[in-house]
């Protein structure tokens, strides 16, 4: 037995080689060193025929062990694209055995064997891309080679696997089998062996290459294409370059090329901003109160109260996932509204091909509309995503506690009202917590999961469970006013106003920050959502607004022009009719200009640098103080709800970790600096002086 995590096991003359390291079987030092001595041992063996490489456990191979990147490389342990050329070169036949995923490495592995058989609930594919990286164990050179150069190209740019019916259809798998698939391979491997036919290895293989040689435009097209989704990336056009270089060089050539950009590449600090963001994604379901046995409640029919832009996307979540759901309303025409702009959504959906008319009416057949409390007793979660308005909440709440069965989880979609208040209109506060979904909600990937005070363990596992079960990640988050994300949101967003005062105006600063890879700079991002709704909040606040601190009424006075964003075709830029192409507009400069002249203040020049730290440090300064409250877990969560929520780049790996890119020091300085010139908002938390003055970083915490 070659070691711990490969095991081998000898069935009339074939060799079953399986990788056996939970929970992945990540190619970690054990599986190489277990793989090579396995390999060769099979070799040497007279009694071998043929081999079979398999996984034990729930899958074939989650892929290279991303924890062993950017750690010195361990002495006498093959490269994993040695291994697999060593593999690819037995005089004996491989065959792969796939069940469950073969992913990255993973997939390499199955790409160097001879023959490739998968159980028809297998996901196959090379996500490398997603964490800044490419596939750098010979994918980007034998992928092309066994399915074509665009197939190669869109799975291994788009990271996304496919399933086992797809990898059949491009012959990326050779057979998909039902039944025990060892079995099945072990067949295949004797009867190789027996008819003595010639070893089909990837790496030879010519045909797929020389259609992508006819048609050269294709990798120009290609990059082309792609420009929008890999704006600001690295990762994406290295994996293009790669199968450029497969098509346009020998193979051993082509490998070394790929060896080179990997190389690149695992060095890079996008790649390591988006392994953070990989295992940040992972970190966010430990709780420390909350342990992975804590109790949570079968989800087998929920409820959404309102079916608004956000209540009719939460829903269409919940049948997306199989929950059948009912959704309340207070007059029929609301639910009609409501429910025409489901159908319209999901027909988009349809239009595009991603969804067939069959699943959309099934989908549209799970939801149940009513007028009636009554109707929502039965549901387990029940989720209200009404106004935001306190007194209409707590209305909500109390007609819920009084018509739904007493295990039920009331859940708000509040953005910043206090979930504590909201759960003392019920008589069940342990069943109460937030849900804050983000727009659209049937798209968005984050939920702002709210703990009141009295929510309990059981509500919160139930939660938890049930975000991951809808597709979404949840992260866990205390109750302040805007929860994490809308406050350091505001925080940012202050500042940006602040320097239209000062003398910069939208177009500029909106430009710094899309260009830092955000997906829209804030004032195109209020055109977007809508002036009005903030508008209304803040007169809200002008009574208990604190005098001492600053307040841009900007924003204030283009609402008075009754411009509301896009909506009015007018806001903060001007927008053709029929366009979201946002123009500057000099009535807005003027009124900029004239508000700079009312404060008395003597408009300057100011420049990109200074508007990305006067935008993003406050930004990190409120995360800061949101960390030391303990309204989030850890930084690593801040990072994954402004990944996840608010477009925040991945390859910056999220505020906090960006953070600790720039310097904390560098950041605290910046922001006693920034205080003592502008004072009021930028006083620097106390956590990042803290950091500061002890030389460690969020990252440490
Ligand atoms: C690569 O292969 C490079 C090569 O091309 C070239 C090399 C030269 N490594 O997600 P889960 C941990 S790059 C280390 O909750 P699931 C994960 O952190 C790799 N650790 O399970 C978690 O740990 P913890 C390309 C890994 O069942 C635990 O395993 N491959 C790895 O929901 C369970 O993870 C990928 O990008 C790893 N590769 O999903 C695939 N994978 O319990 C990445 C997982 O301490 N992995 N962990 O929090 C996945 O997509 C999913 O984990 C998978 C399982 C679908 C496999």
């Amino acid at each position: 037995m070659p070691n711990d995590a490969v095991t081998v096991s000898h069935r009339d003359g074939v060799a079953v080689i399986t990788m056996d390291n939970p929970p992945v079987n990540g190619l970690g030092a054990a599986v190489r060193n277990g793989l090579r001595a396995a390999l060769e041992e099979a070799a040497r063996d007279d009694t071998v025929r043929a081999l079979v490489v398999t996984g034990a456990g729930r899958m074939f191979s989650g892929g290279a062990d991303i924890r062993e990147f950017g750690q010195p490389p361990p002495p006498d342990v093959p490269w994993l694209p040695e291994l697999i050329n060593q593999l690819e070169a037995s005089e004996k036949p491989v065959v792969a055995a796939i069940h469950g995923v073969a992913l990255g490495g993973g997939c390499e592995v199955a790409l160097g064997c001879h023959v490739r058989l998968a159980t028809p609930d297998t996901r196959i594919g090379l996500p490398e891309v997603t964490l800044g990286l490419l596939p750098g164990a010979g994918g980007t050179q034998r992928m092309p080679r066994l399915v074509g150069v665009p197939a190669a190209l869109d799975l291994i740019v788009s990271g996304t696997p496919v399933s086992a019916a797809k990898a059949a259809a491009i012959g990326l798998v050779d057979e998909v089998v039902e039944g025990d698939v060892v079995e099945a391979a072990v067949a295949r491997a004797r009867a190789l062996a027996d008819e003595g036919a010639p070893i089909r290895r990837t790496s030879a293989l010519e045909d797929r290459l020389a259609e992508a040689r006819g048609t050269p435009e294709i990798f120009a097209e290609f990059r082309q294409s792609m420009a929008r989704r890999a704006r600001g990336f690295e990762a994406p056009y290295a994996c293009v370059d790669c199968v450029e270089a497969a098509v346009s060089q020998p193979f051993a050539d082509g490998l070394a090329f790929e060896r080179a950009r990997f190389q690149e590449l695992v060095t890079s600090d996008q790649s390591k901003a988006q392994r953070h963001a990989f295992f940040a994604e992972r970190e966010v379901s430990k709780i420390p109160d909350v342990p992975k046995d804590t109790p949570a409640a079968t989800v087998a029919a929920a409820a959404v109260v309102g079916c608004g832009t956000m209540g009719g996307g939460i829903a269409m979540n919940f049948v997306n996932a199989g929950i059948p759901v009912t959704v309340f309303e207070v007059s029929q025409a609301a639910l009609d509204t409501g429910m025409a702009v489901i159908r319209k959504n999901y027909a988009a959906t349809v239009s595009k091909g991603r969804l067939t008319e069959t699943a959309m009416e099934e989908r549209l057949a799970r939801i149940t509309t009513t007028l009636d409390y009554g109707d929502l007793a039965e549901a387990d979660v029940v989720i209200e995503a009404v106004f935001e308005d306190m007194a209409l909440k707590k209305e909500v709440f109390g007609a819920l506690d009084a018509a739904c069965k007493p295990p039920a989880i009331l859940a708000t979609n509040t953005s910043t009202l206090d979930v504590n208040e909201i759960a003392s209109a019920t008589s069940r506060p342990d069943k109460v917590i937030g849900t804050h979904f983000f727009s659209p909600a049937n798209v968005m990937r984050l939920m702002e999961n709210v703990r009141g005070d009295r929510t309990s363990p059981e509500t919160i596992a139930t939660i938890m469970t049930l975000s991951k079960r809808l597709g979404k990640i949840g992260v866990l988050v205390g109750v302040c006013d805007g929860f994490v994300g809308n406050r350091m949101l505001y925080a940012y967003r202050r500042q940006a106003d602040f320097l239209l005062e000062e003398g910069a105006l939208p177009h500029h600063v909106d430009r710094v920050l899309y260009d830092f890879g955000l997906p829209m700079g804030p004032f195109a991002m209020a055109d977007l959502a809508g002036l009005d709704v903030g508008w209304r909040i803040r007169q809200g606040q002008a009574a208990t607004r604190p005098k001492h601190l600053r307040y841009s009424t900007i924003a204030d006075r283009i609402c008075e022009m009754g411009r509301f964003g896009q909506k009015t075709g007018a806001g903060w830029y001007r927008y053709e009719a029929g366009s979201r192409t946002p123009i500057p507009d000099p009535a807005i400069e003027e009124l900029i200009v004239s508000i700079s002249r009312e404060h008395g203040t003597t408009r300057r020049k100011i420049g990109d640098q200074e508007i990305l730290e006067r935008c993003m440090y406050p930004l990190v300064n409120e995360g800061a103080k949101i960390l030391d409250e303990g309204i989030a877990l850890r930084a690593s969560d801040i990072d994954v709800i402004w990944m996840n929520g608010y477009g925040f780049p991945r390859y910056r790996g999220g505020p906090m970790f960006w953070a600790d890119q720039v310097g904390v020091t560098t950041i605290h300085d910046a922001m006693r600096r920034l205080h003592d010139e502008h004072g009021d908002w930028l006083e620097p938390a106390p956590l990042l002086a803290r950091l500061a003055s002890e030389g460690t970083a969020f990252g440490d915490l």
